[in-house]
């Protein structure tokens, strides 16, 4: 299948948004729509594996496509994980029902950077099956929105990689921070370079926007963060940029979401590396306001707190109104906070949706 001759897109209001362009109405998406809180992906994932959909093109379009179908979204998020990334690298990765990621074989001393990583690998040869699913499903939504792809940033994926599941404290990870700094550089930096790489396939095979989540901020000092974390999200937007660049691809915009990163907020705002900064539930209005003031261009994301939709209806309505009383409708996504949860009802997404389509843009309105 060809990643050139796409179907002409229909609804590209998230993409004037990221470009600035005045809007008629917020457009909306949520981060994790694909997934368990959907009785279709259900019977998918009660007859497949996790990673057999991920690897498997006609069933990675399917549940991509899920969510699209059911509700009036404003962009698709190709269906696959962050850590495809480390799977590539050589490391095993399991996913274990109602747990999470796992590797069986985590990264315990540096010397295993030796042996457990294959720094030779390449994302062109070995994620192959992400850039297929992804032509494959921008053909399939024949432009009924644009299809976002993503990747987990470089301090996520080696999170990951250390402590082997998910962890509250990241002390095993931060150790490496504190006790083998050179060492951390060094992952980060194979990491770095393998995102760069495989968000640039993304967009060659037909992603029309990208978004890199950075979600373990919440254990990091802001010194950590400045050290560990910001670098190498400014380096991969910066060589995502270049790469394509000399490709000859037309660029397309880049959304950022670190979680928990309220103290970095600011660097990532100034930078202007960063076409959308998406936030969580936790950044209060007082510092959404003072973002729009450092970067005018800058389009914020968010920040819903996912709890928020076990509230009723008329209470999803007033959380819905008091958002967009502080991002108001321009330079905004409508979105989540952070991803949404297994046990959350379609209804109340589809309410949420409604509440957002119930406002337009006062300008548009006139
Ligand atoms: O609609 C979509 O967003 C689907 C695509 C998608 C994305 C963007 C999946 C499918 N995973 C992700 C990103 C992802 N994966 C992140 C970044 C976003 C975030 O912070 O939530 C992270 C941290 C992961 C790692 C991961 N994979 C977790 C989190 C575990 C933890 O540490 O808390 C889990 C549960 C998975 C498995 C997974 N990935 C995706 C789905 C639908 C699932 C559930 C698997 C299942 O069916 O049981």
């Amino acid at each position: 299948m060809s990643s050139t001759n796409f179907p002409p897109l229909k609804n590209d209001l998230i993409l004037r948004v990221c470009r600035g362009e005045s809007v008629e109405r917020v457009p909306i998406w949520i981060m994790r729509q694909a997934g368990r809180y959907l009785p279709e992906y259900k019977v998918i994932s009660s007859e497949h594996s996790f990673f057999e959909v991920c690897r498997t093109p006609s069933l990675a379009c399917e549940v991509t496509l899920q969510p699209v179908r059911r509700f009036d979204l404003d962009a698709a998020i190709i269906f696959s994980d962050i850590l495809v990334i480390p799977q590539a690298l050589g490391m095993q990765v399991e996913m274990i029902a109602n747990e999470g990621p796992c590797f069986p074989q985590p990264l315990k001393t540096p010397e295993d950077l030796n042996t457990k990583i294959d720094r030779t690998r390449k994302a062109s040869e070995e994620l192959k099956y992400v850039y297929e699913a992804i032509t494959l499903t921008r053909h399939t939504l024949d432009g009924q929105c644009p299809l976002i792809g993503f990747a987990g940033a470089p301090w996520t994926l080696m999170s990951y990689m250390i402590e082997g599941k998910a962890s509250t404290t990241m002390s095993k990870a931060k150790r490496w921070l504190y006790s083998y700094e050179n060492e951390s550089h060094d992952l980060l930096t194979v990491l770095a370079n393998f995102t760069i790489d495989h968000l640039v396939e993304q967009i060659a095979a037909g992603a029309q926007i990208v978004q890199l989540f950075e979600s373990h901020c919440a254990c990091l000092t802001p010194d950590l963060f400045n050290r560990f974390s910001l670098p190498y999200l400014c380096q991969i937007a910066k060589g995502v940029r270049e790469k394509l660049v000399q490709r000859g691809i037309p660029s397309v915009p880049f959304i950022l979401f670190a979680k928990d990163a309220h103290f970095g907020l600011h660097d990532l705002a100034k930078s202007g590396l960063f076409d959308v900064v998406s936030l969580d539930w936790t950044i209060t209005p007082s510092t959404i306001r003072s973002l729009r003031n450092e970067n005018s261009t800058l389009t914020l994301q968010g920040n819903l707190d996912p709890c928020a939709l076990y509230s009723s209806k008329a209470n999803l309505e007033k959380f819905v109104r008091e958002m967009l009383e502080i991002f108001g409708t321009q330079q905004y996504i409508a979105n989540l906070g952070h991803g949404i949860y297994p046990d959350m009802s379609v209804d109340n997404v589809q309410w949420f949706i409604d509440a957002m389509f119930s406002w337009l843009s006062p300008s548009f309105l006139m």
